[in-house]
């Protein structure tokens, strides 16, 4: 094991990680609910992970300024592989390795927006399931008439690491064109898990299926025993049913998804680039926490986050405790009082359990 990497586990937490590691062998597939040590814990909630598919505006809204269809999916598939560094990569370059989110409660927001050269792009993410934890999102930039709407959760397993499926999809809508991207999500696997650095590499592939007759399908890879480099993708775009044809590809892209990527056309020639070091991003603007409203992910867990990053895990475990005291007493209330939403614009009846349980 190389010393530097074994001492990722600080001193004094070295007897609880390898609890930890012991403990992942019984491990039931429910990450929300796996205890971990202090030192893994973030103060971030899932719901803010939501955030990771916009921090470019531009490359978000490139493919409505498009008129050629492929060359519009190819800039979906552009702006999809450049959202997979914050998505997957960015607290461990950030906090030094991959840590635990906090498990968002039922009802959880995290609202923002991004302003820039693009417009307003606005952000509501909201946790729609504690149990299972399933995380919906909106992103839309009103000017360009795009759209992102999608739901994400996890199936995880252990077997010599923690392997995670995601379940879900978010569909990307260009109103110019009315046209939509299916876009599915990789599977991942966490790596360092040993020696307590864990930090995520994707797994397979994963698709962008396009309503205008083209596709993308991006390949993962990551660095093996023998030979391949960490965070490899490789993607092809292609009309619909012509996956197999190589004489039909119509667009690759081939590089790192942390780093840099080269787009090609059929002839093989360069088309476009991305590097991830280089693309500067918009702060995304999220409201001062006292003027959030209390289901605010950051009001919400203000106390949570303060004492994890003391250090405090008593406080820690005391103030997750009222947070969860509280939505027991909200379901007990809402499950007595049969609450039932209505939207009076549409005369559709909404029922709460319906909704929130999916
Ligand atoms: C698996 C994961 C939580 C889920 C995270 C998701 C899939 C959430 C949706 C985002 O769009 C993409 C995304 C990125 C990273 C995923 C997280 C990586 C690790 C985390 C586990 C719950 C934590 C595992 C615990 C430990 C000890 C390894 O840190």
């Amino acid at each position: 094991m190389p010393e530097q990497e074994a001492a990722a586990v600080p001193p004094q937490a070295k007897g609880s990680w390898s609890s930890f590691l012991k403990s992942m062998a019984s491990f039931n597939g429910d990450l929300s609910s796996m205890t971990a040590p202090a030192f893994i814990l973030s103060t971030t909630s899932l719901t803010e992970f939501s955030a990771y598919w916009s921090e470019m505006p531009r490359l978000l809204t490139a493919p409505a300024k498009e008129s050629d269809p492929a060359k519009r999916t190819m800039l979906v598939l552009k702006w999809f592989l450049s959202t997979l560094k914050q998505q997957y990569a960015s607290r461990n370059e950030k906090l030094g390795s991959e840590k635990k989110p906090l498990n968002p409660f039922l009802g959880e927001l995290f609202l923002g927006k991004w302003e820039d050269e693009e417009g307003t792009t606005q952000l509501v993410s909201e946790q729609v399931s504690h149990h299972p934890p399933v995380t919906a999102y909106s992103i839309g930039n009103e000017k360009h008439g795009v759209r992102l709407q999608g739901y994400n959760a996890q199936k995880a397993s252990f077997r010599t690491t923690i392997n995670v499926k995601q379940v879900g999809h978010a569909i990307l809508h260009l109103d110019q064109y009315n046209e939509d991207y299916l876009i599915t999500f990789p599977p991942l696997h966490i790596e360092g898990l040993i020696t307590g650095s864990p930090y995520v590499e994707l797994n397979t592939n994963s698709y962008i299926i396009g309503s205008n007759g083209f596709a993308s399908r991006i390949d993962y890879s990551g660095k093996g025993w023998v030979s391949g480099s960490k965070n490899s993708l490789h993607a092809t775009v292609y009309p619909h049913g012509k996956e197999k044809e190589k004489s039909a590809i119509l667009y690759t892209a081939d590089g790192s998804w942390t780093d840099s990527f080269v787009i090609k056309d059929a002839k093989k020639q360069p088309v476009d680039t991305y590097n991830a070091k280089k693309e500067p991003k918009t702060p995304l603007q999220v409201a001062p926490i006292p003027d959030q409203d209390p289901l605010e992910s950051r009001r919400a867990w203000q106390k949570v986050a303060d004492a994890i990053q003391k250090g405090d895990m008593n406080a820690t475990s005391a103030e997750k405790s009222i947070i969860e005291e509280q939505q027991r007493a909200l379901r007990k209330k809402e499950a007595a009082e049969k609450r039932e939403w209505s939207d009076d614009s549409s005369g559709v009846r909404i029922v709460i359990p319906f909704l929130r349980g999916c």
